[in-house]
């Protein structure tokens, strides 16, 4: 049984962080904060986002990876992130929902000159608030967010909830042909024209069905981020009961959501208190509810030559994914 009453308040939830971001003093130990160092290097790879017999994806890159490293800083403490441009386009990276001076915000020709291939740019900042963000090419955006160049940034709060882990689950769309590889089509005027270029096959942290192992009665910190181009998500959680703590990286009273289900729009980001609380060998499914009629399926997709709907194709298989991800309780 799930107690309905939240046993952590938003105030004792986020405590440091609602002081700080209302502007009150900080702490002694996060004026002398150490400056957080990354590096960026964005380049054509591959992943296999399909799995096996199917080849290896063709994506752009971040650091060999999609989504890129999560970046992750203490509330105070300041980046600095270089950026290194590898790929066959100009870029700059954009930082979803962060609070900072505009030099730093990465919007090409308004605050800075795009980063050209070979060159690099280093972007220095120190996020106000703490929660759940990400960052992203901010040229060519479609194409470029579409092939992967994006990635996940957590300014955690000094004093934290107390949870067992803390997950990230990145949620994606990719349109690929029957070889696993993404369809080059960014410019369709019929994606322009209607909801937007959505894919058809479904990721979770740039896997087809992520299979997420937990122990009894662990409390996770769930975070969620929208990284698809135009799909929107409603996550039905079955038999696990989450507590919604935080949208688009600003804490909110916990509250269960509407129906059991976790709505998430394009480039949106919900935290989530989740009790697993299945007995040790038990399943449970998460799968996504928003397109009831054709879940995996849409009319965007007609694009794709008729030879990859064989059922070998992995458009063939996303559509008999029902469960996006799966939680089993050891
Ligand atoms: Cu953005």
């Amino acid at each position: 049984m799930i107690n309905d009453a939240f046993p952590i308040s938003r105030r004792r939830l986020f405590q440091a962080g609602v002081g700080l971001a209302a502007g009150s003093s900080l702490p002694a130990r996060l004026l002398a904060a150490p400056t957080r160092d990354y590096t960026l290097n964005l380049a054509p790879g591959e992943i296999q986002l399909a799995d096996a017999p199917f080849p290896r994806t063709g994506v752009w890159a971040v650091n060999e990876q999609v989504p890129g490293p999560i970046l992750r800083c203490t509330q105070g403490e300041t980046m600095r992130v270089v950026v290194q441009n590898n790929l066959v386009q100009p870029t700059t990276m954009h930082w979803h929902g962060l609070r900072i001076a505009n030099a730093m915000d990465g919007v090409p020709l308004l605050t800075q000159q795009p980063i050209m291939p070979g060159q690099s740019f280093t972007y220095e900042f120190t996020p106000p608030d703490a929660g759940t963000y990400w960052y992203h090419s901010h040229v060519n955006t479609g194409e470029q967010v579409g092939r992967g160049v994006y990635g996940v940034l957590v300014v955690d709060e000094p004093r934290q909830p107390m949870v067992d882990r803390d997950v990230v689950w990145v949620l994606d769309d990719w349109r690929l042909d029957n070889a696993a590889q993404i369809v080059d089509d960014f410019d369709n005027q019929r994606d322009f024209a209607r909801a937007g270029r959505l894919g058809n096959t479904i990721t979770v942290n740039s896997r087809i069905s992520e299979d997420f192992a937990a122990r009894s009665n662990e409390r996770i910190r769930l975070r969620l981020v929208n990284a698809a181009n135009a799909r929107v998500f409603a996550l039905q959680f079955r038999d696990l009961d989450p507590w919604v703590v935080a949208y688009d990286g600003q804490p909110v009273d916990p509250v269960r959501p509407h129906g059991g289900v976790v709505q998430i729009g394009p480039a949106q980001r919900v935290d989530l208190i989740v009790d697993l609380t299945g007995a040790p060998g038990s399943r449970n499914s998460v799968i996504d509810t928003y397109y009831p009629q054709a879940p995996f399926l849409p009319r965007a997709c007609d694009s794709i030559p008729t030879r990859s709907r064989r059922r070998t194709s992995p458009r063939r298989r996303a559509t008999t994914w029902c469960s996006m991800a799966a939680t089993s309780v050891t």
